[in-house]
């Protein structure tokens, strides 16, 4: 990871964006920089995972993709994951993970708060595989076979009641197994949240898998969200508690810098975040840059959630 001062913002280039560091924490960098170790691909062993048997997940035909695929071995070794440290080699780091025992707790305004096992929860979803793009808010892009189910089920499953205006997502707290918890500079744990209307969107897609078996540990397992219309930092990872309410959730980094992390993000290459411009992405293990597209290309699924939201910043 680079340190930088301050006056270095003015000159940052695009390719070497790291948005998501908090470049004027001195403290937050430097505790950060502790667990981070170049590491290469870190194959895990996913056969004592129970749900194993049930991959790989009947393919959706309708979510299939124009670009190929990012080789796993790009996918896998190239990751945020605060929770095991600030730069994109945290593989090894966030073996330290432990995906089971895992219950997912649903609260707030729901039907019959409960806290579920995540075999149980697995078992009770539809499942399938679907073919997404991805793109991080630093400007680099994957596309990816994701497993799991869609967030629509989980709706109907959880029953929220009429007054819920939103979900609020949030990652395990566990500083012990996730040394990237104990930097000061980030207010853990990890905070997601979208709209009822967006999280009953077909395009919401809570993730189990990924390439075909269980996730592996640094893409968030054992339950993960992808919004693929949203930038990167939305897909909030290993998620422990969903809270119906009807406030607005704030996410943790736009606790920590509201006016690069809104609560919206979509993504849009005519709007620049405040240091860098978003008009093209970088795919992953090709070295190719490419133009980003409205809603990441899905705009025809996606566009008529925002029409009436016109005085809201949609794109940051
Ligand atoms: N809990 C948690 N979820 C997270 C993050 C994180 O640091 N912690 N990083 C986000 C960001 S910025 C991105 S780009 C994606 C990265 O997902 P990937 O590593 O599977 O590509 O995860 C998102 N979800
Ligand atoms: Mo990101």
């Amino acid at each position: 990871m680079l340190i930088r001062t301050r006056r270095s913002w003015d000159t940052l280039q695009e390719s070497e964006a790291t948005p998501e560091a908090v470049f004027f924490n001195r403290r937050a960098l430097l505790a950060g920089s502790i667990a981070m170790a170049a590491a290469p691909a870190v194959a895990q062993r996913l056969d004592d995972d129970p749900s194993m048997a049930s991959y790989p997940f009947p393919k959706n035909a309708r979510y299939t993709l124009d670009r190929s695929l990012t080789e796993e071995a790009a996918a896998s070794s190239y990751n945020n994951f605060y929770e095991y440290g600030t730069s994109k080699s945290i593989a090894r780091a966030a073996q330290a993970l432990k995906t089971r025992p895992w219950t997912v707790v649903i609260d707030g305004l729901v039907e019959k708060p409960m806290e579920v096992g995540i075999d149980d929860l697995i078992k009770a979803m539809p499942k399938e595989e679907r073919l997404y793009r991805f793109r991080c808010v630093e400007t680099w892009a994957m596309a990816v076979p994701w497993s799991g189910f869609a967030f629509k089920a989980l709706l109907d499953y959880a029953k929220p009641l009429s007054g819920a205006k939103f979900v609020r997502m949030e990652t395990f707290l566990d500083p012990k197994m996730a040394p990237g918890q104990r930097n000061p500079g980030y207010p853990f744990p990890y905070v997601e949240g979208l709209t009822i209307e967006e999280a009953a969107n077909d395009l919401a897609f809570l993730v189990t898998g990924v390439y075909g078996k269980p996730a592996q540990k640094q893409f968030g397992a054992p339950l993960r969200l992808a919004v693929p219309w949203k930038y990167g930092f939305k897909s909030v990872k290993s998620i422990r508690k969903f809270t119906f309410t009807d406030k607005q959730p704030v996410s943790l980094w736009e606790q920590l810098q509201p006016m690069e992390y809104g609560f919206w993000a979509n993504v849009n290459p005519e709007v620049p975040h405040p240091r860098w411009s978003q008009a093209t992405e970088e795919l992953l293990g090709t070295g190719k840059r490419v133009p980003t597209q409205l809603y990441n290309g899905y705009a025809a699924e996606v566009a008529g959630l925002y029409t009436s939201l016109k005085g809201e910043r949609l794109f940051t």
